[in-house]
């Protein structure tokens, strides 16, 4: 029948923990009448349990029927066979403790891969081994970052970091909230992070290997700062992006475009947190950080409104910039994000009194939205809050605690039972980031009202990330067993001999469909393609992989207790 022959399975295609949830879901064009989810051993075919198929509330995206199976009654570890006769559908998985580990650790590891200025040697980056490149030690000031004491065509030195993304250059907007979720990751579950090793040069020195690897793109940071007037240069970038070219081959000159309002603040933002976060390990360095974050933040104070425009800026300077823009022209979210991480570190009254006035209404990150990091810090460190907070900390919680909420509900209700397929418009550029900090916001729900709906469905996020969704993708390369081949990564395009680099989450369905690439549909949840060319749905960037690397990290420091 046209059922059994359209019908589908999404699930997690890295499997399951053995006292985890288990969610299945099949999905048809036409409707079913009746089903079970038969759940067998796959080594001696014994049965094991039977499940009907629930109906969902909603349908798909696509206007299709969905059913959801839980066999979370499964708690012993082994392999299972997932099967429903009707459909014709069999599928193995794996129930096992360690099943998120060797992820958990990719996530982070990955920002290794993106590491610029330096040669990736064998024992720590194996197949991935790559020769330096882009030093960084000689970056001409362009015309628009021109001041008295750095003229244009100025050379300073800015090396290290990691590349953004597909692309080669180095954008301090996106790198803030990049950094800010990876610390945050670690204030929230320091003693998991303490033990993970993550086999990357620093692994030996007793610092936690995700502070090292943020520390790396911290050292880049500061030097993005003009040390003249405390300003920060939007980004570290060629005049147009590369081809898609190995490291090592892609050597255009290299500038330092405008100093911007959202990158100071953001710089402010980062470098107060990094002052308290690493003041155990780097205690002569972090004085220094948060002088650095002090003195963007008063940049910013008398230069409240200098956006990014790269069109407007072509008109005036040579060469143009074509690179990526982050051009964000809404700079009260970056200036929260700052006051909340400089208020944390320094008790000052003017800090407060700018997030004492400001809305608590609920927004969930992104790249150009900061405010809830440094909402999300606040609430972390409440006993840094004055006495007379209350009432503030408890509007912020419960707007956080309605939010996500909503999120659990929105998913309980969806096709795939997860938050993100509840609403057409999440499928944003980067929409696996929107589901990435979904998850954040579950957890941060978790972690102020002890409600365990929020984990589970912080793990529904999980499972929509690693398979349970509308495109039959793990969208992390190198877990799952349909996951992207070939990203738009310079670094995996100029390798094609190779693997994708693996543990980096690609951007995610987009229906805009900038590119111009051939995509499968024009729904919002199935407008993927794992094409090299599609730059918009099918790229890998800092900031996905960052709440990637915080919810997979998060959970499995939470489900190991
Ligand atoms: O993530 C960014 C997305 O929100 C924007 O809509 C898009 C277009 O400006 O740019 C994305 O960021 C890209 C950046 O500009 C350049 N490096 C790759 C980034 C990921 O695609």
């Amino acid at each position: 029948s046209g059922a059994a022959s359209a019908a589908e399975l999404h699930l997690n295609q890295l499997g399951f923990l053995p006292e985890g949830k288990k969610t299945v879901v099949i999905t048809a064009g036409n409707p079913l009448q009746k089903a079970e989810l038969i759940v067998k051993r796959r080594d001696n075919n014994q049965l094991v349990t039977r499940i009907e198929l629930q109906a969902a509330k909603e349908k798909t995206l696509a206007g299709e029927h969905a059913w959801i199976a839980d066999f979370s009654e499964v708690k012993t570890s082994g392999d299972y066979l997932l099967e429903i006769p009707v459909l014709d559908i069999t599928r193995v998985v794996t129930v096992a403790p360690s099943i998120y580990d060797a992820l958990a650790d990719a996530s982070i590891k990955a920002f290794y891969f993106q590491r610029a200025s330096t040669a990736l040697d064998k024992t720590h980056a194996d197949l991935w081994e790559r020769p330096a490149a882009h030093p960084d030690d000689r970056v001409l000031i362009h015309p628009s970052a021109a001041s008295p004491k750095r003229p244009a065509g100025t050379m300073v030195s800015a090396p290290k970091g990691w590349y953004d993304a597909g692309d080669y250059n180095k954008y301090v907007v996106n790198s803030g909230i990049t950094m800010g979720t990876l610390m945050s990751a670690y204030e929230r579950y320091p003693d998991f992070f303490r033990n993970r090793v993550l086999n990357i040069p620093e692994s030996d020195n007793p610092v936690p290997d995700i502070l090292d690897e943020v520390h790396y793109n911290l050292e880049w940071l500061l030097a993005m700062q003009d040390p003249e007037d405390g300003g920060v240069y939007h980004k570290l970038t060629t005049a147009g992006f590369e081809g898609m070219v190995a490291a090592h081959e892609a050597v255009q000159p290299r500038y330092m475009v405008q100093k911007t309002t959202a990158a100071a603040l953001d710089f402010a933002a980062v470098m107060a947190q990094a002052a308290r976060v690493f003041e155990p390990y780097f205690p002569s360095e972090t004085p220094g950080y948060l002088q650095a974050a002090q003195q963007a933040w008063q940049w910013a104070e008398k230069n409240p409104d200098v956006a990014y425009r790269q069109e407007q800026l072509n008109k005036t300077f040579d060469p143009d910039v074509t690179t990526g823009a982050y051009g964000d022209e809404q700079f009260g979210d970056e200036r929260l994000w700052a006051a909340a991480e400089l208020y944390i570190a320094t008790g000052e009254k003017t800090f407060w009194s700018v997030l004492e006035s400001a809305s608590t209404e609920y927004q969930l990150p992104n790249w150009g939205n900061v405010r809830w990091l440094g909402y999300y810090s606040l609430l972390a460190h409440k006993q840094r809050l004055p006495e007379s907070s209350g009432s503030w900390r408890s509007a912020i919680e419960k707007s956080l605690v309605s939010a996500a909420t909503q999120l659990q509900q929105a998913g309980s209700n969806s096709a795939y039972r997860v938050p993100m397929v509840s609403e057409p418009r999440n499928f944003v550029w980067g929409s696996n980031a929107v589901a990435a900090n979904q998850g954040i916001l579950l957890l941060e729900a978790f972690r102020i009202t002890g409600n365990t709906d929020f984990l589970r469905s912080a793990e529904d996020t999980r499972d929509y990330l690693l398979g349970r969704n509308a495109t039959g993708y793990s969208f992390v390369t190198g877990f799952g067993d349909k996951t992207p081949q070939h990203p738009h990564h310079r670094l995996a395009a100029a390798r094609p001999d190779l693997p994708p680099l693996p543990g980096f989450l690609v951007g995610g369905p987009n229906p805009s469909q900038p590119d111009g690439c051939t995509y499968p549909s024009k729904v919002a949840d199935l407008s993927y393609t794992d094409h090299v060319c599609s730059y918009a749905s099918n790229e890998i960037a800092i900031n996905w992989n960052a709440p990637l690397a915080y919810l997979i990290n998060g959970l499995n420091a939470i489900e190991s207790q």
